[in-house]
């Protein structure tokens, strides 16, 4: 309006102007054009104006609040998934929806977050896929015992066509797997002593997660395999209730296992994977935008965490091998997990039936083939993480 005004004045102005000398007239003429222009450009311009203080004025409240439970600490690569994929949300949906994550396993222990899942109580959650094999136990070949030996391998497998067919939801849980991250390789620790052959593990009660599996494996081996929760486990190596237990080091050095284990055996015999579950009643009922949103946040969080997994695995390693939290640390040799792997095979035939013969092998194929072409230099890895 006031631009209005000082554009009617101008205009006055310019045709005394006229009036007074024709000089000016080509000017003038220049002068009226602009002046219906500059208006309707004032008309848009007032109008986003407005929208632009209603903006500043009342800024967009979030329409979703989601709780996120987590496992470990925030640095650990898990927790910084989540914080990813909370961040993503954010930026995908202009603030519409607002990710909390809770880590420390603040919301409950793995279980219960995923009981939490299943009843809405807590939205969105991380566990390793055992937890949900007593529902279904489709993913039962995941947990065979050195199926991958590459994450890169295991990567492009969860990112294939067989991969990609187990994602949604769980049985009929409730509960919808949105992306497979990882808990990574898991390896072995002891206060017995060091275990570098298989026999070296004869006897001991090594604490396992309840996994069918995962216990048939170190049967195998004759340890013997203490089913426990994981929250109980520090305790019960502090108070040598048992000798060992295996995961990866990311989780070894979070729980600060290493605090009460004096051994260490980088084995990498199981690949576990961890699933990033969301209610599946809250996914469905999401509008589609939301609903991409959430699948696209997913992949961008899945390549973050993965990513930051190899460092962790490459930098805990390192660590490890320089400090002295273990009286002796073990990488296996090529040749020595071969051996671990052939003294495991059992674990193969005796979940063929249940897993599915046929299926079974179609994985197996798949899983060759990428090892061969990973070690060929022919696998696609740039897209993985
Ligand atoms: O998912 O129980 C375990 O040993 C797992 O590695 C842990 O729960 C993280």
């Amino acid at each position: 309006m006031f631009i209005g005004k000082s554009k009617a004045m101008l205009m006055f102005f310019m045709v005394l102007m006229l009036a007074v000398a024709m000089v000016f007239a080509a000017g003038c003429d220049d002068a009226d054009e602009p002046v219906e222009d500059v208006e309707e450009v004032d008309e848009v311009n007032e109008v986003e104006e407005v929208d632009e203080d209603e903006e500043e004025a009342a800024p967009v409240e979030p329409e979703y609040e989601w709780r996120f439970g987590a496992y470990f600490s925030t640095d650990h690569h898990l927790t910084q998934g989540a914080l990813k994929f909370a961040e993503e949300m954010d930026r995908l949906t202009d603030g519409r929806v607002l990710v909390d994550v809770y880590p420390d396993m603040q919301l409950g222990t793995g279980e219960e977050m995923l009981e939490g899942v299943q009843l809405g109580s807590i939205d969105l959650c991380e566990a390793t896929l055992t937890a949900v094999t007593e529902w279904d136990d489709t993913f039962f070949f995941l947990n065979l015992p050195f199926l991958f030996h590459e994450p890169e391998v295991a990567y492009a497998f969860l990112d294939g066509p067989m991969g990609r067919d187990l994602l949604g939801e769980v049985g009929d849980t409730n509960i919808r797997v949105i992306a497979f991250w990882e808990n990574g390789f898991r390896n072995i620790t002891s206060n017995i002593g060091p275990i570098v052959e298989p026999e070296d593990i004869v006897g001991q009660d090594i604490r396992l997660m309840p996994n069918p599996v995962h216990m048939d494996g170190f049967s195998q081996v004759n340890a013997n395999p203490t089913p426990m929760a994981f929250g109980e486990l520090f305790t019960a190596l502090q108070q040598g209730v048992i000798d060992g237990q295996e995961n990866p080091l990311a989780n070894i050095y979070d729980m600060s296992f290493h605090e009460v284990q004096d051994y260490l055996t980088v084995s990498g015999h199981y690949y576990d994977v961890t699933g990033f579950y969301i209610t599946e009643s809250l996914y469905q009922s999401l509008p589609g935008d939301i609903q991409d949103a959430v699948d696209e946040a997913a992949i961008a969080a899945t390549k973050y965490h993965r990513g930051l997994a190899r460092e962790a695995d490459e930098r805990l390693l390192d660590y490890y091998l320089e400090s002295d939290h273990f009286v002796e640390v073990n990488v296996l040799t090529p040749e020595q997990k071969a051996r671990w792997q052939e003294a495991m095979a059992g674990t193969y035939d005796n979940f063929r039936d249940q897993i599915g013969a046929d299926f079974l092998e179609e994985v197996l194929e798949e899983v060759e083939s990428l090892h061969q072409q990973f070690y060929d230099g022919e696998l696609d890895t740039s897209d993985l993480y």
